[in-house]
């Protein structure tokens, strides 16, 4: 059965920066777990270009709005290439089929009388693109961007978000683990239980750059128009509608409510499933500072960080520098080390010497596995990266990218100090032959074993490790990890140089 990944569909209001790096590689390495695994997965990704804040911006830019909404797509799906991201579609909220599944939806949710007309007043942040109470605001300046909120009173369409909060608790609390990291759920359900939620705003009267209400002068919310953009990508990738109960979603902790009370309640109005999950994770800062469109000093382009540390790279120092669960500071100088120290110096240099080795001393064949049955030290190696290695699987099932390169690096180095105290170097200086086949035979299947398993994270590192056995990451599966009893070398290539 296929199974859906999504990244937040993002603002087109500007350039893409690393926070949408960091979301985009996050649903990248999950989607091809999914695909190494043998699961059919579709990676969904996409661009939000409705609503006032980018009608803003494109007029502060003097630009007319259909060609500086295209430009904005544009950057970020030539910026997933640059990054190994490989969505299969990419939604944009003015896509017309899009446009008529929000009327349509719209129209079904009015029916059904879960929206209705009336008014509205409250504080509104154009950049959030939301509303908040007084007891949110921090002397009137919203909480994510600093910015001073309007006051707003108009008369919109409001959705009965409250009818559905008691079906929510009861599936929060059924639900343990929906949203992960699990303190996420914990600080939701709080948040369910303190009282009734007020009536959703979802049109807007002085706004015309967004999609028609059927029969009326308003538009639709941007947040409908958003996250129904997922059933639309789903839709164009052949799923149905349903298949919503097969999708994971991965978002920015920032965005949680809207995934987690918003999104939720409109699939119980509209008698569909709930998502199969919901991955939360937390912020990059510079210099403290969330990384973020308002705050220009954090906006550096991305490709300097992929400049620098190479594709893969990057996709392994924002795994590798912290869970999911904590923010943290980019730091190139943090990363270059800890790229170099476990890719470079740790995993690229061991692949090397031993290739080297078995290329040097027994022509690419190695022995076949008997040949260490009789070496407990071999076996007992072998053994433990079995066990590594469904750690490392239980860690992608968990969602926790992080354990995943915790894991592989204990191994790497147990793989070291194994190489290191067994000495193959010294294969001509008196060692027995049999020692040094045995040596090169176990590591070089742990090398391929670690290369599999951390591809999801550095596919192309581990697609030129395979190609020195002759293998190609599309054919090889997480069935094939255990052994490889005839494993051979056909090159030496030099994969990952210092950065
Ligand atoms: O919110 N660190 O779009 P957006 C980590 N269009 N991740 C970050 C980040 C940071 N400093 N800054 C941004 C929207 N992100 C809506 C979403 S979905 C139906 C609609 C990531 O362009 C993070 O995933 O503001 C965050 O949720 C997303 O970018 C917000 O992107």
């Amino acid at each position: 059965m296929t199974t859906y990944t999504t990244t937040p569909i993002f603002y087109a209001n500007g350039e893409p920066h690393l926070g949408h790096v960091y979301s985009g590689i996050l649903a990248d390495i999950f989607h091809r777990y999914r695909r190494l695994i043998g699961q059919p997965n579709v990676l969904i990704t996409g661009t939000d270009e409705h609503g006032k804040k980018i009608a803003l911006a494109a007029e502060a830019h003097q630009r007319d709005i259909h060609s500086f909404v295209d430009e904005k797509a544009k950057a970020f799906s030539d910026l997933w290439e640059s990054f190994s991201i490989t969505p299969d579609v990419f939604v944009r909220t003015t896509d017309v089929e899009h446009k008529a599944k929000i009327r349509e939806i719209w129209s079904r949710l009015v029916n059904k009388g879960d929206i209705f007309l009336g008014s509205y007043s409250g504080e509104y942040c154009v950049a959030c693109e939301q509303f908040y109470s007084e007891r949110e605001l921090n002397n009137k300046r919203c909480p994510v961007h600093g910015k001073e909120v309007e006051t707003v009173e108009e008369a919109t369409y409001l959705f009965r978000l409250e009818n559905y909060r008691q079906s929510l608790l009861t599936f929060y609390r059924d639900n343990p683990d929906f949203i992960t990291p699990r303190h996420f759920q914990e600080s939701l359900i709080e948040q369910l239980e303190i009282g009734e939620l007020e009536d959703l705003s979802v049109s807007r009267v002085n706004n015309s750059w967004g999609v028609n209400v059927p029969g009326d002068v308003h538009t639709v919310y941007v947040w409908i128009d958003a996250l129904f953009s997922y059933i639309t990508a789903i839709e164009r990738s052949g799923g149905s509608q349903q298949d919503i109960a097969e999708t994971v979603h991965v978002l920015g902790k920032d965005i949680l409510k809207f995934h987690a009370i918003i999104w939720p309640a409109f699939l119980l109005a509209l008698d569909l499933p709930l998502p199969k999950k919901l991955v939360v994770h937390s912020w990059w800062t510079i210099e403290g500072k969330k990384i973020s469109k308002s705050n220009p000093e954090t906006t550096v382009n991305p490709r300097v960080f992929s400049d620098k540390l190479t594709s893969d790279g990057l996709r392994y120092a924002f795994t590798r520098q912290k869970p999911l669960s904590r923010d943290g500071n980019v730091s190139i100088v943090d990363f270059i080390e800890l790229v170099n120290a476990d890719l470079a110096n740790s995993f690229a240099n061991l692949v090397k010497r031993n290739n080297t080795l078995i290329q040097k001393h027994f022509n690419g064949e190695l022995p076949k596995w008997e040949s260490i049955l009789n070496d407990d030290q071999c076996k007992a190696l072998f053994e433990t990266s079995l066990e590594v290695l469904n750690d490392i699987r239980q860690a992608y099932e968990a969602f926790s990218p992080y354990e995943v390169t915790v894991r592989c690096k204990q191994l790497v180095d147990d793989v070291n100090s194994f190489f290191h105290c067994r000495q193959p170097w010294l294969i001509n200086k008196g060692l027995e032959h049999q020692h040094v086949a045995a040596t090169c035979f176990v590591v070089a299947n742990i090398v391929r074993q670690v290369a599999i398993a951390v591809s999801p994270i550095t596919p192309e590192l581990s697609a030129s490790v395979l190609s020195e056995f002759g293998e190609k990451l599309d054919d090889t599966c997480w069935e094939t990890l255990s052994l490889d009893e005839n494993i051979r070398l056909t090159s030496v290539n030099s994969h990952f140089k210092r950065v």
